[in-house]
């Protein structure tokens, strides 16, 4: 019985795109619109474009600060609730052309992604579903075909984009206008216009993890029931009021669990559908000038990064700009320290001096597989072979601080338990034991010094694989 969930379990495996945005691993948000210059979170469509006016707009500092901050891309607010476009729309008056700004001329995607080109990080979009600006909002296909328009703008004029994030918050309330999207019909002109792009959130590719306060899940897995990804389910989920509440709740004792053994026994249809983790910098998800003390702190970020990053999810890190159009100084010296961070600690992998060894393991994919951090050669077992036992060793003591597992998950995910330990005057101690590791998972050593650490799957789908181990320290 339970070999038949397992191998049932791990046929699902990622697409490309999917692959490819879990390898950008932490990548930035940017929450920008007349908001910024009204103080609101949730704009009310009825704003004057005129209010938008960022005198020293530099899309080129936010995205060089991005990429000092350890980013591989960043997603911008394009179109957010208030329907103002920050690109020169051809289908709506509301938008930079009628703002003061370079006296109508300017377009905002453009700058960003070409300025995320020249510094070499990728480009994504957010287009906001609901729409409070929009007279055929809550119309039906009218609006379908307004907001088709649109996509395709983005999608067709500011090059290659690695997502598009569509929100699920929608705050009409009971007695509001209701627009029943036609997701299929968005979906497929985003397949056909950029067919290497995910879709995230309200969309097949990519999860949201279900709360915007950086809470994580200790086992978080990527193989989970096809539901999940319904729409309406995502809106149910999602803001539905302007409050600060929100981005201070963690996230839903029911939702802890998706993709256990236990949880997913029974489910006929699962997808796989990797967690993201969207945070803001700052309590809000606009700048707002009396949050310029609040920005969160290096450790806090950390950890957020250890959980996420570190916890088989990606990381989306919101850095909004102030009303000059510019990332406050306060924000920028936040993300150098937390880039300086991921830069020194994940450098010197000390596995490049260590012997290593497994037992047991299948004939052409040994332990030396690990060294190189690709999907061209793995590590495994033979099936049924569950458990092992993964020895790391080095001619003299080493101060380790990380450990980082990561599975091939063109395999899916596997690997559902497991200890790390370390040898210390011939006997040996227990660190840690450990849950989902996926995509990847980061182990905080406790500074420990060892010449040997050993590294036990003591729980696994059909067989472990891991396609790379490094352990970094000093
Ligand atoms: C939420 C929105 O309502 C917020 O304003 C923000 O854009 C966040 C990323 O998603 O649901």
């Amino acid at each position: 019985m339970e070999r038949e969930l397992d191998l049932k379990l791990t046929k699902v495996v990622p697409t490309e795109r999917q692959v490819k945005i879990q390898q950008m691993e932490f990548y930035g948000f940017v929450h920008f619109t007349i908001n910024t210059f009204t103080g609101m979170e949730w704009g009310e469509g009825t704003e004057d474009p005129k209010l938008f006016n960022p005198d020293k707009l530099d899309a080129q500092q936010w995205a060089e600060a991005a990429k000092e901050g350890g980013m591989s891309g960043l997603i911008l607010t394009c179109k957010h609730h208030d329907g103002f476009c920050l690109w020169p729309s051809a289908y709506t008056k509301h938008s930079v052309e009628s703002s003061p700004y370079k006296e109508g001329k300017g377009d905002v995607v453009k700058e960003l992604s070409d300025a995320c080109r020249k510094v070499g990080i990728k480009f994504g979009v957010y287009l906001s579903p609901w729409d409070r600006n929009n007279p055929d909002y809550g119309k039906g296909e009218a609006y379908d075909d307004y907001f088709v328009n649109q996509l395709t703008e983005l999608l067709t004029n500011y090059g290659e984009l690695f997502t598009v994030w569509f929100d699920g918050a929608c705050g009409e309330g009971p007695n509001g206008k209701v627009q029943k999207y036609d997701w299929e019909r968005y979906y497929a002109v985003i397949r056909k216009l950029q067919p290497k792009a995910c879709i995230s959130v309200s969309g097949p590719d990519v999860r949201w993890c279900g709360n915007e306060a950086g809470d994580t899940r200790e086992s978080e897995w990527s193989v989970v029931p096809a539901k999940i990804s319904e729409t309406e389910l995502v809106a149910e989920h999602s803001q539905k009021e302007d409050n600060e509440k929100f981005s201070k709740q963690g996230m839903n004792e029911q939702d802890r669990d998706l993709g256990s053994r236990d949880r997913l026994r029974g489910v006929s249809k699962l997808i796989w559908y990797p967690a993201e983790v969207d945070v803001s910098i700052r309590p809000g998800w606009f700048y707002h000038e009396d949050q310029d003390d609040k920005v969160r702190s290096l450790e806090n970020l950390k950890d957020i990064y250890l959980k996420s990053v570190g916890g088989n999810a990606t990381l989306l890190l919101n850095i909004p700009p102030d009303k000059h159009g510019l990332f406050h100084r306060a924000d920028v010296e936040r993300l150098k320290e937390l880039g300086d961070f991921i830069r020194t600690s994940f450098s010197n992998n000390l596995v490049e001096q260590a012997k290593l060894t497994a037992t047991p393991f299948q004939v052409g994919h040994d332990i030396e597989n690990v060294r190189e951090d690709d999907y061209h050669t793995y590590f495994r077992t033979d099936d049924w072979n569950t458990q092992i036992e993964i020895r790391i060793q080095w001619q003299e003591e080493k101060k380790l601080e990380y450990l980082v597992l990561k599975e091939m998950i063109s395999l899916s995910q596997r690997i559902e338990k497991f200890t790390i330990s370390y040898m210390k005057d011939r006997k040996e101690k227990v660190v840690t034991t450990g849950t989902t590791v996926g995509y990847k998972k980061i182990v905080v050593l406790p500074e420990i010094l060892t010449d040997e650490l050993i590294i036990r799957i003591v729980d696994s789908r059909v067989a472990p694989t891991l396609s790379f181990i490094g352990v970094y320290g000093k």
